[in-house]
């Protein structure tokens, strides 16, 4: 009688389901990504997963593609914009074209802790850019973490400013990096993700900047020999979906798919937090020489970026750039 009850339980749960399964149609839907599949975007990903199994009684359905296999950030999100494909993990650095705003995120040294960026990513300031996002075709389901940036090179290790003196770094698809890196005396080189490996390889560049967890899984590590804890930026990685799409799903379809990804995004953040440590540990191991900053150092990398604040600001928008250092200043209590 065991299966009877079994039986009985599943209808009852059938018809209490009911009303809202009928909101659901069966959807596959194909998520871009330019890091690799060990990386903890999927690990978040799956959180999404189970969330949206659950939310949906298992009709939506993600398909993961890894290593930049649908294309790099930018092309991959130009598909996503014109309705040919339906999300993308990406940096916010290469949309910088689409909406200057975004550049905000790229200013040198602006947040000083994760939990600054995500306060800042998730409040209203989030929302503001979410908005110019949504003009240009982009729904961003949710801010997850690419992280804070540190350098990678072939050449010595970079304690101050002036050892980026004549370095080849290769930067994101974006001017602001263009500049934060050529003002500190480097030879900066703007190239998409999938080109770095063998750009290091080949010694074509001596220098990447990625955060710990990336220059681990993408293998960055194995063609350079040190790694400098500088923190000069965080870059957030969006959740884009295409709004083409998005418009022809349900109000419940839709719900599941933002609530789900904030699910997810909180899991890969906490699996990043976690991993960072033992990146950095795997790669001292494989004979990296890691060094960290001093805050004096830090300080004066900061200050000798002033420049790069001024000359974007405009772009950006000052109105952008003035919300966010206000928040800045109201959570540090200045
Ligand atoms: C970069 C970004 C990348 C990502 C990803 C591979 O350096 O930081 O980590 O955007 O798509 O290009």
């Amino acid at each position: 009688h065991s299966a009877l009850k079994a039986a009985i339980c599943l209808t009852t749960a059938l018809v209490a389901a009911g009303p809202a399964m009928a909101e659901f149609q069966d959807r596959t839907f194909r998520v871009s990504n330019g890091i690799n599949e060990d990386h903890p975007v999927n690990t978040g990903m799956k959180a999404m997963q189970a969330c949206l199994d659950d939310a949906t009684g298992g009709k939506m359905k993600m398909q993961g593609f890894w290593g930049g296999a649908l294309g790099g950030d930018l092309q991959a999100t130009q598909a996503v914009r014109s309705g040919l494909q339906e999300a993308v993990v990406t940096s916010s650095s290469p949309l910088v074209g689409m909406v200057p705003a975004l550049g905000v995120f790229d200013l040198p040294f602006l947040f000083r802790t994760p939990e600054e960026a995500y306060a800042v990513m998730d409040g209203p300031f989030g929302d503001t850019l979410n908005e110019k996002l949504d003009e240009v075709g982009l729904i961003n389901l949710g801010y997850w973490e690419n992280g804070f940036r540190n350098m990678s090179n072939s050449q010595r290790p970079i304690k101050t400013w002036e050892d980026f003196e004549g370095m080849k770094v290769r930067v994101m698809q974006n001017n602001i990096f263009l500049d934060t890196f050529s003002n500190f005396g480097a030879n900066a080189t703007p190239m998409s993700f999938g080109e770095v490996f063998s750009a290091l390889e080949t010694k074509a560049i001596d220098a990447q900047e990625n955060p710990y967890v990336t220059i681990d899984t993408s293998k960055f590590y194995e063609v350079q020999s040190y790694l400098s804890e500088t923190k000069h930026a965080y870059t957030p990685f969006l959740f884009l979906f295409s709004k083409a799409i998005f418009n022809t799903y349900s109000p419940e379809e839709q719900q599941a798919l933002r609530d789900c990804t904030i699910v997810g995004r909180d899991v890969e953040r906490a699996a990043i937090q976690d991993l960072n440590q033992e990146s950095l540990k795997k790669m001292e191991e494989a004979g990296l020489e890691f060094n960290t900053i001093d805050p004096a150092a830090q300080e004066e990398m900061l200050q000798k970026s002033q420049v790069v604040y001024e000359k974007h600001k405009d772009e950006i928008g000052a109105d952008v750039v003035d919300q966010v250092q206000a928040t800045l200043a109201e959570m540090r209590g200045n």
